[in-house]
């Protein structure tokens, strides 16, 4: 091994180990996933799917990824008549490129007939949307015409009648449900209604909220969507991947292709080489720990130290974007404290707690923005309770709002953290 990465990755280790981990997209695999990550499987070329590849000596990599479909449909309680899974996108960005490749070629096949101008009505990044949803920076917004929905200023919520009245008037092709800096539960029977009276299809990104969605603890978005997706790697605590599911139906514009065909052919060879079978079979490891009565009850913690968290932070004063939580994570709005995100992360860091900057409705810099975003899915994992979110609370308030050095509070960091080791 090599002695400098050697070193790095110690560090890396310790430093994980060390940490108070807060950034809600984040997690921990567990060690079989990471064995599976680091396998042979790493060494293989499977272009293709099983049954069909492009290469020789694929015999047991068309058993692991068959088996992250049937696992994944499971986890979801989906049934294979009626939904395709595909598992090998490299992770979330690229999953939602393939989605977006297979479902406007169907439309741009009858480009000239009077068709829309707008590919995809997405949720914006300011209101808690992601990159993919149609930002201008990225692909998303730069190849494909996007108009973006948000939150109502005042409650913070997601404006309805507003992303109604976008739909109405750009007739998207796509309408992309789903958050990265949400609080709060998102109505996909809403948006898939509102889809369904554009002639839209309905896509829904559960990437933050999947392991939530799999325990039956947010509304499902399955029955009101086309197409959903979700990252692996997040509540989901499996690797750096993606999962898309289609449902088994016609293409809205080409009645002789099934929308799961138009996805898998978007995915290889439309947008992606080789999968990573490595990740695959992490995955399905993953998957398997999903399906267990632990990971439900792993969930509802996740929850309800959100909500612990959000109800201290709330009593000590700070002001959380639509008042608290439903979900697993939740923002901080710093304007009323005289300091932006990127002070207020810097210092958590320092002290040994990681939680990013997040841009909040009304934020012109994504920069320097006005909110932090909290999330309990790491520290879960690590088996901290409601108790120690109140702790962690407290800390916060120590570290952003009182004057003076945050030395004692490191030292009670480390000291609690020794008490909820990493299996690493
Ligand atoms: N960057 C991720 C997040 O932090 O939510 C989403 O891809």
């Amino acid at each position: 091994m090599d002695a400098i990465l050697k070193h790095l990755l110690k560090k890396e280790i310790l430093r994980q180990k060390t940490t108070i981990n807060l950034i809600a997209s984040e997690n921990y695999a567990s060690p079989d996933v990471l064995r599976f990550l680091g396998s042979p499987l790493t060494n293989k070329y499977s272009e293709g799917y099983p049954g069909k590849r492009y290469y020789p000596g694929n015999v047991y990599c068309d058993k692991i990824e068959k088996l992250a479909q049937e696992r994944a449909l499971k986890v979801f309680r989906l049934k294979a008549e009626s939904w395709g899974v595909n598992v090998q996108p490299y992770s979330g960005s690229p999953a939602n490129l393939a989605i977006y490749f297979a479902l406007l070629n169907d439309r741009a096949a009858n480009a000239g007939k009077g068709e829309p101008k707008t590919d995809i009505l997405g949720f914006s990044l300011s209101s808690g949307g992601h990159l993919t949803h149609g930002h201008k920076v990225n692909f998303s917004g730069k190849i494909f015409r996007a108009v973006q929905y948000g939150v109502d200023p005042k409650s913070g919520l997601i404006d309805y009648k507003k992303l109604e009245a976008l739909a109405k008037k750009h007739r998207p092709k796509i309408i992309v449900s789903g958050a990265t800096a949400y609080p709060r539960k998102i109505d996909f029977r809403k948006i898939g209604v509102i889809a369904g009276s554009v002639g839209a299809y309905h896509l829904a990104d559960i990437s933050h909220i999947a392991g939530l969605t799999a325990a039956g603890l947010h509304p499902s978005p399955f029955p009101h969507c086309d197409v959903a997706m979700t990252t692996t790697h997040k509540t989901l605590r499996g690797p750096r991947a993606a999962i898309i599911f289609s449902k088994r139906r016609k293409m809205i514009h080409n009645s002789a292709l099934m929308l799961p065909d138009a996805i898998d052919r978007a995915v290889f060879p439309g947008t992606q080489g080789g999968p990573h079978e490595n990740a695959v079979a992490a995955m399905a490891q993953a998957l398997e720990e999903a399906s267990k009565p632990a990971f439900k009850n792993y969930q509802k913690q996740i929850v309800k130290n959100a909500a612990a968290l959000a109800g201290a932070l709330k009593k000590s004063g700070f002001n959380l974007v639509t008042g608290g939580t439903d979900n697993h994570l939740l923002l901080i709005d710093l304007k009323n404290l005289g300091m932006d995100g990127l002070s207020a992360e810097r210092r958590l860091e320092e002290a040994g707690i990681t939680a990013n900057r997040n841009a909040i409705i009304g934020d012109a810099s994504p920069f320097r923005p006005s909110g932090i975003r909290l999330g309990t899915p790491a520290v879960t994992t690590r088996g901290m309770k409601e108790k120690e979110m109140k702790k962690i609370a407290g800390w916060i308030y120590g570290i952003l709002m009182k004057k003076g050095g945050s030395g004692a509070i490191k030292a009670e960091i480390q000291k609690m953290l020794k008490r909820f080791p990493l299996p690493y």
